[in-house]
């Protein structure tokens, strides 16, 4: 197996992203298959617990209070109604829940306190619970760890040099920090970003740079395609094309050996053969269910036709909570 590693040079991932394209899904594939059971994938589902009036201006988000969206805005949700959707996820192959929130930070409030009572719940279920609720504190974090949380996701969305143009409410390094406090609290970490957002392939690099000099590789990379919005600055965007989403899970598959990477949002748009390109090159898990947080997804029944066509089978729970001093190369 070839090592992991966390000293890749911009250089190294650059010439890695630009290789010609069949020679690089093979190049995927080898290590895909060195570190994960081909066919195999990690199936999540999503549910938005709160949903919009986000006080941040992420240009690509339809949360955001400032962008006049048409979504369906709403408070904390009931544990139980949460807990319902769970069952019936885990009952159609979900392994993994992820409770998203359109915060820009938790508070040490009574809504962190359900959403602490959701993680426990799920939990119940034999299901990973992930949760993504955005900024959060060194003792939240451990206090999500104390309730069983498995994941939390919090995206570095894009380059260090294109955050400012994306979100200007924050900063890269109070995402970067975040991270921190998630890892020193021993739940795994998510994060990744979105293509199409009008950035450079040297920002694309520039991501997957920093994701991989973590001090360890996070144990999920979601890679999304922007879904445009209408009423977000990103509205008009054009389609991200597939060879871009097939580099960008090939490149993270190769420098990110034994991370789960996850083909996000923007999957409603792509062909059956698209997405099979996609898990040649690496990908390895889905977001099911025929919505993401406030986006369509495709249905249910469509994907297990995928599954069935292509050879996938859902990966079960907790298979393997492996980080990578558990687990030498
Ligand atoms: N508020 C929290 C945060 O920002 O971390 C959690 C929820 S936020 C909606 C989670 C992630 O969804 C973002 O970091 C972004 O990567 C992704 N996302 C949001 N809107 C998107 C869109 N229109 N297209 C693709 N991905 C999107
Ligand atoms: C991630 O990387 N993608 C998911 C999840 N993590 C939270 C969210 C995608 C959201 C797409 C836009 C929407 O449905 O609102
Ligand atoms: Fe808020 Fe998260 Fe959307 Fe940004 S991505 S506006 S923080 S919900």
């Amino acid at each position: 197996m070839d090592k992991i590693r966390h000293d890749w040079s911009r250089e190294e991932i650059k010439t890695i992203y630009q290789t010609p394209l069949l020679e690089l899904i093979l190049r995927a594939a080898d290590v895909h298959r060195q570190y994960h059971e081909l066919g195999e994938v990690q199936i999540s589902s999503l549910i938005s617990i709160k949903t919009g009036g986000c006080p941040e201006d992420c240009a690509y988000c339809p949360q955001a209070a400032r962008y006049h969206t048409d979504i369906h805005v709403h408070g904390m949700m009931p544990v139980e109604e949460v807990v319902d959707k769970a069952r019936k996820a885990k009952a159609a192959g979900a392994s993994r829940m992820c409770l998203g929130a359109a915060w820009r930070e938790v508070r040490d409030n009574r809504d962190f306190d359900r959403v602490i009572e959701m993680v426990k719940a799920i939990n119940q279920e034999q299901m990973e619970v992930c949760c993504t609720l955005g900024m959060l504190s060194e003792s939240q974090a451990q206090r999500l760890a104390e309730a069983g949380l498995y994941a939390y996701n919090h995206n570095l969305d894009t380059s260090e040099e294109h955050y400012d143009k994306i979100i200007t409410t924050r900063t890269y390094q109070d995402r970067l920090n975040t991270l921190d406090h998630v890892r020193k609290a021993n739940i795994t970490v998510c994060s990744g970003g979105i293509i199409g957002m009008g950035e450079s392939e040297e920002d694309r690099i520039g991501m997957l740079h920093t994701l991989s000099n973590l001090p360890q590789h996070p144990q999920s990379v979601p890679v999304n395609a922007l879904v445009p919005v209408p009423g977000t600055p990103l509205e008009n965007q054009s389609r991200v094309p597939v060879q871009d989403m097939v580099r960008m899970v090939a490149t993270a598959r190769i420098i990110m050996p034994r991370s789960v990477v996850r083909l996000s949002a923007g999957r409603l748009e792509m062909s059956l053969s698209e997405q099979a390109l996609c898990f040649l090159a690496g990908a390895n898990s889905i977001f099911a269910g025929d919505k993401l947080l406030t986006t369509p997804n495709p249905e249910f029944n469509e994907d297990m036709h995928m599954f069935e066509i292509l050879g996938l089978r859902p990966r079960e729970a907790f298979k393997e909570r492996m980080t990578e001093t558990e687990v030498a190369p």
